[in-house]
């Protein structure tokens, strides 16, 4: 191996933790060669990515790569939260005692970088500055360029984060080691990999993937795994799964932020990305600050914030055209360094395409090769496969967001008026009822529940509870999950009001969706900030404060009266039925807080009188 001190002082890495760490796992994983990587490295290490074969040019300035065909998405069996302290066992956290997982991960990494690279990623997952910093700061080391390359566009990449933490010892260390794709069983009862968070000791194995989550460490497993428990045991903040907007309107001068949590791929880029209706263009602008990741914590002066700890977009391709998503469009245009992963590509022309961005895929197949990179021509007998992976991804950074916040550098991020939580639900749930009472917030965000989509390995269409959309990223037991939520945001000296949306239910007969969703959800967004203002009272049922029929700005919108009107209405028996499930599911969680179950009684309670009253009328 090249001299690893030489290298580390050449590089400028004087935080003497950090060349320990580095030295451990160069000799562990037995690499050929260290290379600490800056943000300035871009063009030089794209450039070593594409002579390789690692990727591919897509137009100019843009870029094409292909992930291992078993290796397209977060697996969530394979994930491990491990500490010391058998109390951190919650029910979705999949946790292990660390004296069992760290020695199996360490063996499974040991000698597998022999003739690698190893880059040392130097990282920070927060605005310089911000009071979350001395959470936010992480090395990962990782033996594939084209990880170096997303986490470029993903975080703040940097050794003089590193080199200047107030205390030096306090970064995470997250080592991701590749294996050999070919021979690890994904998916089998001989599966090898694994995902390894060791939350009490600030230190991510993974091991055995080069996609997305499970690679790109600063996103979920430090963002969101590591900084969760790190919020919990410090008592500080929360770290969710949440998009982050702020609403400005011109006629008062006014910006709104909101920020809240829809399962995987069910449209949180969609919204932080969303570009006001025609009608309303005028007068709103929805400013993006994050799409996957908040952090939030009540400032000394009581006033709840957020920031967004990430500095890319890492967007779902799939559905992504001119009318769902112009922004995204722009955000990956040429020469943005956008980053296509997955989806069909071609050779000739060098252009991407995926299902949804037109209604039909290109009529000349000429050069076309699909995710696998299979010549379309010569797909015989499976013409009806995708072109492009359901889970197929763009990644591009902050700055190319066409509706990027102004200040979303900002290191004390935005005061929040509002918390959203939705999922796909093709039933049940209206378009939005508010709720503004604490304990009903956090209830119903705990009780959140979606169909099954193609961002984690399982079935589609089923459906789950995911509570608060953090459920593949949970690191720590429910109920505590549950009491830390109520004290972060009960110390808020103005409460924001919570929602429930939902942009996907469905006619019962034909199927389609009821409301057509994408721009016009600013619609609902509106009303939920009126109503917080007092300028609408809507109407109180069992479940919340939904839109009373004229409350809605619907200028410009062309919505069948029946549509709307499901859309703005309750099916108590259903949410009858819906409580007994939520009970069930509830009582998994020890520990849950009082106010939880109240909140739920409270909500059973009111289902009840009102299914009386209805059998009365
Ligand atoms: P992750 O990055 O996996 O956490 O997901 P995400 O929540 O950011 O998902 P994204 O915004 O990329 O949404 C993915 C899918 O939701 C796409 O297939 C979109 O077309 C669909 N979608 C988003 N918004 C809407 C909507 O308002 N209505 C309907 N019907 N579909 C939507
Ligand atoms: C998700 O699956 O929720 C994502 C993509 O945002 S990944 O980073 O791969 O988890
Ligand atoms: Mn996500």
């Amino acid at each position: 191996m090249d001299d690893v001190e030489q290298t580390l002082d050449t590089a400028g890495v004087t935080n003497p933790h950090v060349r320990d760490y580095v030295r451990y796992w160069a000799n562990l994983t037995r690499a050929a060669r260290v290379e600490v990587v800056s943000a300035n490295d871009d063009a030089r290490l794209l450039q070593e990515s594409l002579d390789a074969g690692e990727i591919w040019p897509a137009g100019s300035g843009r870029y094409y790569a292909r992930s291992y065909q078993k290796d397209t998405a977060r697996s969530e069996e394979r994930t491990i939260v491990a500490t010391r302290n058998p109390a951190d066992k919650g029910v979705y956290n999949n946790w292990r005692p660390s004296s069992e997982m760290k020695p199996m991960l360490e063996a499974r990494m040991r000698g597998a970088c022999a003739g690698k690279a190893m880059y040392v990623v130097p990282y920070l997952m927060a605005p310089p500055g911000s009071p979350l910093d001395p959470y936010a700061c992480g090395v990962e080391l990782t033996d594939a360029r084209t990880v170096v390359l997303h986490m470029i566009r993903m975080s703040r990449v940097g050794v003089e984060y590193v080199n200047n933490l107030v205390d030096p010892t306090t970064f995470v260390r997250a080592v991701h080691v590749t294996g050999d794709l070919e021979s690890l069983g994904q998916g089998t009862a001989d599966d090898q990999r694994y995902f390894l968070t060791v939350a009490d000791e600030r230190t991510i194995l993974h091991y055995g993937s080069a996609y997305g989550g499970n690679a790109l460490l600063g996103k979920i497993a430090h963002g969101l795994r590591q900084a969760a428990y790190d919020g919990w045991t410090s008592g500080t903040f929360l770290a969710e799964q949440f998009m982050l907007i702020g609403i400005t309107d011109a006629q008062t001068g006014t910006t709104r932020h909101i920020c809240g949590g829809f399962p995987s791929a069910s449209g949180k880029t969609n919204l932080a990305m969303l570009l006001a209706p025609g009608a309303l263009g005028d007068r709103y602008r929805v400013s993006f600050y994050g799409d996957d990741i908040a952090w939030l914590w009540v400032d000394p002066d009581g006033v709840l914030r957020a920031i967004n700890p990430e500095f890319g977009v890492f967007g779902v391709a799939k559905d992504t055209n001119e009318r769902t998503n112009p922004v995204a469009l722009e955000a990956v245009a040429e020469g943005t360094g956008a980053l296509f992963t997955n989806v069909a590509y071609n050779e000739q022309s060098q252009q991407v395409w995926w299902e949804g961005r037109t209604p039909q895929p290109p009529a000349d197949a000429t050069g076309w090769r699909d995710w696998k990179g299979q010549l379309i021509s010569e797909r015989a007998g499976e013409t009806d496969g995708s072109w492009a992976h359901a889970n197929s991804r763009f990644t591009t950074t902050l700055a190319n967001v066409p509706n990027i916040a102004v200040d979303f550098n900002s290191p004390y991020g935005v005061p929040i008026d509002a918390i959203i939580f939705g999922g796909r639900t093709r039933d049940r749930e209206p378009l939005i009822r508010a709720i503004d009472d604490l304990a009903e917030g956090v209830y119903d965000g705990l009780t959140l529940g979606a169909e099954a989509t193609f961002a984690a390995e399982g079935l589609e269409g089923q459906l789950r509870y995911d509570p608060m959309s953090l459920r593949p990223f949970m690191s720590y037991p429910e109920g505590r999950y549950a009491e830390h939520w109520l004290r972060i945001i009960g110390a808020a000296k103005q409460k924001p009001i919570f929602a429930h949306v939902n942009w996907f239910q469905r006619d019962p007969v034909d199927d389609h969706f009821l409301w057509p969703g994408y721009r016009d959800n600013l619609r609902a967004l509106l009303w939920l900030l009126q109503l917080k203002d007092g300028q609408v009272i809507g109407r109180r049922t069992p479940v919340g404060v939904l839109p009373a029929l004229d409350e809605l700005d619907l200028d410009g919108l062309d919505i069948a009266p029946a549509d709307l009107d499901r859309l703005l209405s309750i099916d108590v028996a259903r949410w009858q039925k819906e409580m007994l499930f939520r009970e069930q599911y509830l009582e998994q969680f020890p520990n849950l807080p009082a106010e939880i179950w109240q909140a739920h009684r409270r909500l059973a309670a009111a289902l009840d009188d009102e299914a009386e009253f209805e059998g009365r009328g």
